[in-house]
C-alpha cells in the first residue's frame, strides 16, 4: 500500500517535463478529424478509461425512483421566491437511501426558469438562514460548523450563504438548487455507506466505486427531478461546484450532457488540474488523505503519473461543445492554478472540432483578468482557496449570454 506521501513542488521552475495523452487519437491509433467521430467513438473510449481507472462506474438511472415534495412555501425570501424541498428516493423499495434537494424559484421570473445547481459541504441548512430548511440527518464532518458527534445542528443555519449565493441568484432571475453531498455518500472511506450499500451489489466489481463518482451520479438524479418539475427549465441548468465538489460537478457535467453549462471553482487535482504537471497536490497525497474519492485502480498511479493514459483535460473535453468556465485563485497553489489553465487549453482541440475558437490567450493570464470566448472562460483571482463575490460576478457575466 501507500507509504510514501510524495511532496510535489510548488516552484514553477521545478516542474518536470510531461506529455499529455492525446484527445484526438483513437485507441486504434487513428487520428479523429470530426466532431461526429469524437461523439461516436473517442468520447466513449475516454469515458471508459476514466471510469475504469479513476472515477469508477455508477449504475444507470434507477428504475424505481420516487420524488417527494415535502415542503413548498411561495413566500420565501420575503416573498421573492418559492422554496421547495424535494426528497429523491433512489429506489422506492429502500426509502432510507435518499438525498434532499433544496430549491428556490424566483417568483418574478417567467417560468420555466433556468437554474443553478451545486452540491454543498455540510447540509442544505447551511445554504441560507431560513428556519424552514430541513437540517440534514446524514453524517457531517467533525469540523463542520456546529457539528455534534458528526451530526449537523441549528448552529450551522446560513453558515455558507457566500459559497452558493441563493438570494443573488434569485435577484438575477435564476432558480437555485443545492444538495448535501453527504446525503448521496458521506465523505469518508467506508464501503457500506448510503448509495454504496444500495448499488455495490449490482456491480461486479466492488473496487470500482468512488465517492466523487457517486456525487456526480447524484447530480444526474437531481436533473431527473428537474425534468419533471414544470417550474424549472431543465434545458438551462448550470452546474457548479467548489473544490472537491467541483471535481464531482465536472465529472457529472462530462458524463451527463443534459447540463447546459459547467462551472468549476478551484477543483484542482482530480477536477480541472493536470496530474501530469507535478505541481501542487500529488496523486499520492490525494489518495492517502481522501481514499474514498477515486476507485481502487487509481491507487496504482501513486508516484507513477507517467503511466497514466489519461488526465484531467479529458474530463474538460467531455464537456464540449457546452460552455465551460474555470475560476481559480492565485494563492491556491495546492490546486495548481496554472495546471487548471493548461488543462482548459489542452481541451481546446475538441471545441475546435465543433468549429469554436480556442481561448484568445496562450499564456497563463494575469491576476483578476478574466478571459472568455464563446464557449470557454477562465479567471485567476487574487487570494486564497474558496469562492468569493468576484468569482460569482464573473460566473453571472459568463452565464448570462450563454444560457
Ligand atoms: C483539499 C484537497 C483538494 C480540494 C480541497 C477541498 O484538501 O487537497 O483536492 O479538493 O481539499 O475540497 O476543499
Amino acid at each position: 500500500m501507500l507509504t510514501n506521501l510524495k511532496a510535489q513542488t510548488l516552484v514553477e521552475k521545478e516542474v518536470p517535463v510531461y506529455t499529455l495523452p492525446s484527445l484526438t487519437i483513437l485507441n486504434n491509433g487513428q487520428e479523429i478529424k470530426t466532431a461526429k467521430v469524437w461523439e461516436n467513438k473517442r468520447r466513449d473510449e475516454i469515458i471508459a478509461l476514466l471510469k475504469n481507472e479513476m472515477y469508477g462506474t455508477m449504475p444507470e438511472k434507477p428504475k424505481r425512483m420516487a420524488f417527494k415534495v415535502f415542503d413548498v412555501d411561495s413566500n420565501a425570501l420575503n416573498g421573492k421566491a418559492t422554496r421547495k424541498q424535494v426528497r429523491v428516493i433512489f429506489d422506492k423499495k429502500v426509502d432510507s437511501v435518499f438525498m434532499d434537494i433544496l430549491i428556490y424559484i424566483p417568483n418574478k421570473s417567467r417560468q420555466p426558469v433556468p437554474l443553478i445547481l451545486g452540491l454543498n459541504f455540510a447540509g442544505n441548512q447551511e445554504a441560507l438562514n431560513d428556519p424552514k430548511i430541513k437540517i440534514t440527518e446524514s453524517w457531517v464532518a467533525k469540523k463542520s460548523k456546529g457539528a455534534i458527534n458528526n451530526k449537523a445542528s441549528e448552529a450551522s443555519r446560513g453558515y455558507s450563504t457566500d459559497v452558493f449565493p441563493i438570494e443573488r441568484m434569485i435577484d438575477e432571475g435564476y432558480a437555485a438548487a443545492t444538495i448535501y453531498a453527504g446525503d448521496i455518500n458521506p465523505d469518508y472511506f467506508n464501503l457500506t455507506n448510503a448509495v454504496q450499500s444500495l448499488y455495490l451489489k449490482l456491480q461486479n466489481r466492488k473496487d470500482n466505486f468512488s465517492t466523487i463518482g457517486a456525487w456526480a451520479w447524484g447530480l444526474s438524479r437531481a436533473m431527473d427531478y428537474f425534468e419533471k418539475d414544470n417550474q424549472i427549465d431543465e434545458k438551462r441548468v448550470v452546474l457548479t461546484g467548489l473544490s472537491r465538489l467541483g471535481k464531482a460537478a465536472l465529472w457529472a457535467g462530462a458524463l451527463d450532457q443534459r447540463f447546459a453549462i459547467v462551472i468549476s471553482t478551484e477543483s484542482g487535482k482530480g477536477g480541472d488540474a493536470l496530474f501530469k504537471r507535478e505541481f501542487g497536490e500529488s496523486v499520492d497525497r490525494i489518495i492517502k488523505v481522501f481514499p474514498q474519492w477515486f476507485c481502487a485502480n487509481f491507487n496504482k498511479y501513486a508516484n507513477n503519473v507517467a503511466q497514466m493514459q489519461f488526465d484531467q483535460h479529458m474530463v474538460l473535453a467531455l464537456v464540449a461543445p457546452r460552455p465551460l468556465y474555470i475560476g481559480t485563485a492565485q494563492e491556491d497553489l495546492n490546486e495548481d492554478p496554472k495546471g487548471e489553465f493548461l488543462s482548459l487549453k489542452a481541451a481546446e482541440p475538441i471545441y475546435k472540432l465543433y468549429g469554436f475558437k480556442g481561448l484568445p490567450i496562450n499564456e497563463f493570464p494575469k491576476v483578476n483578468s478574466p478571459v472568455h470566448n464563446e464557449k470557454m472562460g477562465f479567471h485567476l483571482r487574487e487570494g486564497k482557496h474558496g469562492i468569493t463575490a468576484y468569482d460569482w460576478d464573473n460566473y453571472f457575466v459568463f452565464i448570462k449570454s450563454r444560457l
